[in-house]
């Protein structure tokens, strides 16, 4: 049975990196497209928005976009309506005008804090736990995404696996997306790896490992910081500076390293489903690898005292715990390495060896998680509980 169609308000503030505002964008679209919810997305930077969705206009205060309503905020912001449902995104603070009326509505609305995703097992003993807003005493119910039935799921459209699986199985559809992002499509047999990450020193062990590979290997390279840290370290080699430009490749050993452009948030996740191991970050792009079925190796999002180091650990427990030990292990080793910014060129040829292996495992965890239901559908049954 389809949900009743409610007014959603999701608000976002860009804080630094578009994983916030990448995040939010699919929330808006799978709200409205998949649970036909009316949306509006309050977002306080459009330019980032705009990066990931060229087609939205950053000089706009309001527009519509996909059947949604893209509104620009920031503390200064008033507002004629409020929704029935309230999504405060990543503890980003609704503006005073904002919460003036939610404090005067009398209608019923139901307040959603969406957490950030976390396999830690904390999770699922605050998912939809409720407080009291500290001043107000409205209360706010916490949202954990997470990767079992006791958190709120994952951020997946309804038809999204059976997208990647048409494309993965097109060998024209993956030349048509290679031409699209101006990039030569790679030869029979080469593997090809796409790299999205934070700054790592240590990226020139996964160039020197690439580079000895028997079999060709191209590497894609993101616009992204991972870009700077690549280019010093082809300067310590002797390489001129800037040698890197959009578009452009370089050859050393086995390995051509190419320089993507900034991706269409659509295209970025094409190329996850088009590579055949994909280094990624953060939180979206870590999800959307795992919705790809390919191998990854996950940067995560540094936070203070190493708590991420936790983070991450508890991820790996859950991912791997059905995986031969030895094979735990090696993906352990890699992913504590990048974190650490100590990769070692061994350590990525020992990944690459076992790469069958783990091409088997990433398709059965996708399989794995698909049998959940989509995050927006459980977010809107979750929200129309606490309405009726
Ligand atoms: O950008 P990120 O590092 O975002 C981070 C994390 O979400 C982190 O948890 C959060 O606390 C911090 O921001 C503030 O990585 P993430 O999450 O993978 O988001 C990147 C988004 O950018 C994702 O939606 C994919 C998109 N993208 C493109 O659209 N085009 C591109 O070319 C690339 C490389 C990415």
């Amino acid at each position: 049975m389809g949900q009743k169609t409610r007014q959603w308000d999701i608000f976002c503030k860009v804080v630094d990196n578009f994983g916030d505002i990448g995040v939010c964008w699919r929330l808006a679209k799978q709200l409205s497209h998949d649970e036909h919810q009316q949306v509006r997305l309050w977002v306080d930077d459009l330019h980032s928005l705009h990066q990931i969705e060229p087609a939205i206009d950053p000089s706009l205060q309001q527009q519509h976009l996909q059947q949604i309503s893209i509104c620009h905020w920031d503390a200064q912001s008033t507002f004629e309506t409020i929704a029935e449902v309230v999504v405060e995104a990543f503890a980003c603070g609704l503006p005073d005008a904002y919460l003036a009326r939610l404090q005067q509505r009398h209608a019923p609305f139901c307040w959603i804090n969406l957490e950030y995703l976390t396999a830690e097992t904390w999770a699922e003993d605050c998912h939809a736990m409720i407080s009291p807003h500290p001043r107000l005493g409205i209360p706010q119910y916490f949202y954990f995404p997470g990767f079992t039935d006791k958190t709120g799921g994952l951020f997946r459209e309804q038809d999204l696996l059976a997208r990647v699986r048409l494309f993965q199985s097109n060998p024209a559809m993956i030349d048509d997306f290679w031409q699209r992002i101006g990039v030569n499509p790679p030869a029979p047999g080469e593997k090809i790896i796409s790299l999205f990450a934070y700054e790592n020193e240590s990226v020139m062990a996964l160039v020197d490992a690439l580079s000895h590979q028997s079999a060709p290997t191209r590497l894609m390279v993101t616009n992204s910081k991972i870009r700077n840290s690549l280019q010093t370290g082809l300067e310590t080699r002797g390489f001129p500076q800037n040698c890197l430009q959009t578009g452009q490749s370089l050859q050393i050993g086995a390995l051509t390293i190419t320089f993507l452009p900034f991706l269409h948030q659509d295209e970025y996740d094409q190329l996850l489903w088009a590579c055949d191991l994909n280094f990624v970050r953060g939180e979206d792009s870590f999800l959307r690898a795992q919705w790809a079925g390919k191998p990854f190796v996950w940067h995560i999002y540094a936070q203070d005292e190493n708590a991420h180091l936790v983070k991450l650990d508890a991820f790996l427990t859950r991912y791997t715990h059905q995986l031969p030990s030895d094979l735990q292990q090696v993906l352990r080793k890699c992913m504590h390495e990048w974190n650490e910014h100590q990769l070692a060129a061994e350590t990525i040829s020992t990944l690459l060896g076992r790469y069958a292996e783990y091409l088997t495992h990433a398709v059965f965890w996708q399989k794995t998680l698909e049998k959940q239901p989509p995050l927006a559908r459980q977010l809107a049954q979750f929200s129309e509980n606490r309405l009726k």
